[in-house]
């Protein structure tokens, strides 16, 4: 549910009166709280942890960009979300390829794809933004570029996940989507994406996958390009995908539903339209899960998808809770 504009304009008005709303960045002792921030917002029940981290940062006066770094790192780090870094599914050969993208305010940009062995690719996506000339590394050439820069090379796959991915070869042989978004154990596509606005009123995102399990071997998804698994306009707002990458890319989701806001509508609204977009535009697009969340400048919340069952995190000073999306096919 998206926050509706009364809300926000009560938010903006609300005094920091006995200790509600006090901002611990804020250094006069009796202040109005502006907006809504900081907030946080992430794709998946993965995002509660995620935007915990997040929000540590965000609490503290930091920056939107150290924030969803740190939050979707917790993601990459579990081995129990298979679905992103340390313990993702791997493709069809059995290897761990991962996907990331960051991106600030400014809409400065970093990226790595078909990146193996590096538990962390959000933080090489980091350097890639801060350190080279250069929005996007991929596979050989990130890898190097990760371990001259410090990272080390770590087996990424699992014993379970490579008893599942033996299991895959075994029954089922051939790659399909699943939209089996209640089913958890058998997911086979939950990216963390997220979107977080910290106190100066910064909006910054960050993707991270392991992609689609079982992909053809050198798939790369919607995660890592800028426009498709995410895009931020700071001066306008930010929205970011998960799910069936190809449906993403061949609308450049995030890209268009950043658009959508830049021409009026609310993030909801913009995340709707371009669900819509996917059925007016890719075939088959029945048989897959999508979803999008996104944020105004201004905090205002709004996410979509294709199937229900998609949920997403929120976190703000007053609020942290799994939300349900709003789905193109609705519930029975
Ligand atoms: C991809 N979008 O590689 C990713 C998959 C995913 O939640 O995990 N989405 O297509």
């Amino acid at each position: 549910m998206a926050l509706t504009t009364r809300r926000l304009f009560l938010a903006k008005v609300s005094l920091g009166v006995a200790g509600l709303g006090l901002s611990k960045y804020a250094n006069a002792g009796f202040l109005l709280r502006i907006n809504n921030f900081p907030i946080v917002i992430s794709t998946w029940k993965h995002g509660i942890p995620a935007n915990d981290a997040a929000w540590k940062i965000l609490s503290g006066g930091g920056y939107a960009l150290d924030a969803v770094e740190a939050g979707v790192r917790v993601a990459e780090d579990d081995p129990e979300v298979r679905t992103v870094g340390y313990g993702g599914a791997p493709d069809e050969k059995g290897k761990v390829t991962l996907d990331a993208c960051i991106m600030d305010e400014k809409g400065n940009a970093g990226s790595v794809a078909y990146l193996q062995n590096i538990k962390n690719p959000i933080s090489v996506a980091r350097l890639v933004l801060e350190k080279t000339p250069h929005v996007m590394l991929s596979g050989d050439g990130a890898l190097e570029f990760a371990l001259e820069n410090g990272f080390k090379k770590e087996k990424l796959l699992t014993k379970e996940m490579r008893k599942r991915w033996k299991k895959w070869k075994k029954e089922e042989r051939e790659f399909k989507a699943k939209i089996n978004v209640e089913n958890q154990s058998e997911e086979n596509h939950d990216t963390i994406s997220m979107l977080a606005i910290d106190a100066g009123g910064r909006l910054c995102g960050a993707c991270t996958t392991s992609g689609i399990a079982f992909k053809m071997h050198g798939r790369v998804g919607d995660s890592p390009i800028i426009g498709a698994g995410l895009f931020v306009d700071g001066e306008v707002g930010g929205a970011a995908a998960t799910g069936s990458g190809e449906l993403v890319m061949k609308t450049l989701g995030s890209f268009l539903v950043v658009e959508f806001m830049r021409n009026g509508l609310s993030p909801q609204d913009a995340c709707t339209a371009a669900v819509e977009r996917i059925t007016q535009k890719v075939s088959h697009y029945e048989k897959h899960q999508i979803g999008y969340i996104a944020i105004s400048k201004s905090g205002e919340t709004g996410a979509a998808s294709m199937q229900p069952g998609f949920n997403y995190a929120v976190k703000t000073a007053d609020v942290s809770e799994l939300r349900e999306a709003d789905a193109w096919f609705k519930k029975l």
